[in-house]
């Protein structure tokens, strides 16, 4: 009985704390298991089999979104967050519109493994835009998170924001070899062209 209550908190309270993308965790929480009625006798009734199925049902579907929020963390196959005093190379990233598209210059990059990079992301556009560096599995789950959840706010590591005529910076470092992108995720950006290769060597 004790565990019913104390798992599912639990596991909010991590994503709480793991999850710098607290829009993601917030919305669909699992229902509450319904606390079964008193046996009569000793042998567990139907209604009391279904709620343990409903409890468990629950802390999968709970366990399930804590996976998402942490895979959501400062560390990723991508890399991890890195110091502003370890930079090794600095890269100018424009973010741009133009003919119906949206775009990121260059759109593509290759970096040599264990280098910590600055990114200097200017925005040439009219809108905001955002810059995502991610593996492409994790900015397609991002993206399809995003476009139900366009409010999302993002106060990670590998992410960046940035008003038209701003410049924004992400420092990162990248600890695996391997093909990775940045991205922009308000919706419909990417489909715009908004997208670009990291290549990790
Ligand atoms: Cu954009």
């Amino acid at each position: 009985m004790e565990r019913r209550a104390t798992r599912p908190a639990r596991a909010r309270r991590h994503a709480a704390r793991t999850a710098a993308c607290r829009a993601r965790a917030r919305p669909r929480r699992a229902p509450r298991p319904r606390r079964p009625l008193q046996p009569l006798t000793s042998r567990p009734g139907r209604g009391q089999i279904m709620s343990r199925n409903s409890t468990l049902l629950a802390i999968a579907a709970t366990i399930a979104l804590t996976g998402i929020a942490v895979a959501h963390g400062p560390s990723s196959p991508a890399g991890e967050a890195g110091h502003a005093g370890s930079v090794t190379r600095t890269v100018e990233v424009r973010m741009l519109e133009g003919d119906g598209r949206m775009l990121f210059e260059p759109a593509e990059i290759t970096i040599k493994r264990g280098d910590t990079v600055r990114f200097v992301v200017k925005n040439a556009g009219a809108l905001d835009h955002e810059m995502v560096i991610d593996t492409l599995e994790g900015n397609q789950r991002h993206k399809a998170a995003m476009e139900r959840n366009p409010d999302m706010e993002h106060a990670d590591p590998n992410a960046v924001k940035v008003e038209p005529a701003r410049t924004g910076e992400i420092v990162w470092r990248f600890t695996n070899a391997g093909t990775f992108e940045y991205a922009c995720l308000i919706p419909g950006h990417y489909q715009a062209g908004m997208h670009g290769r990291i290549n990790v060597r």
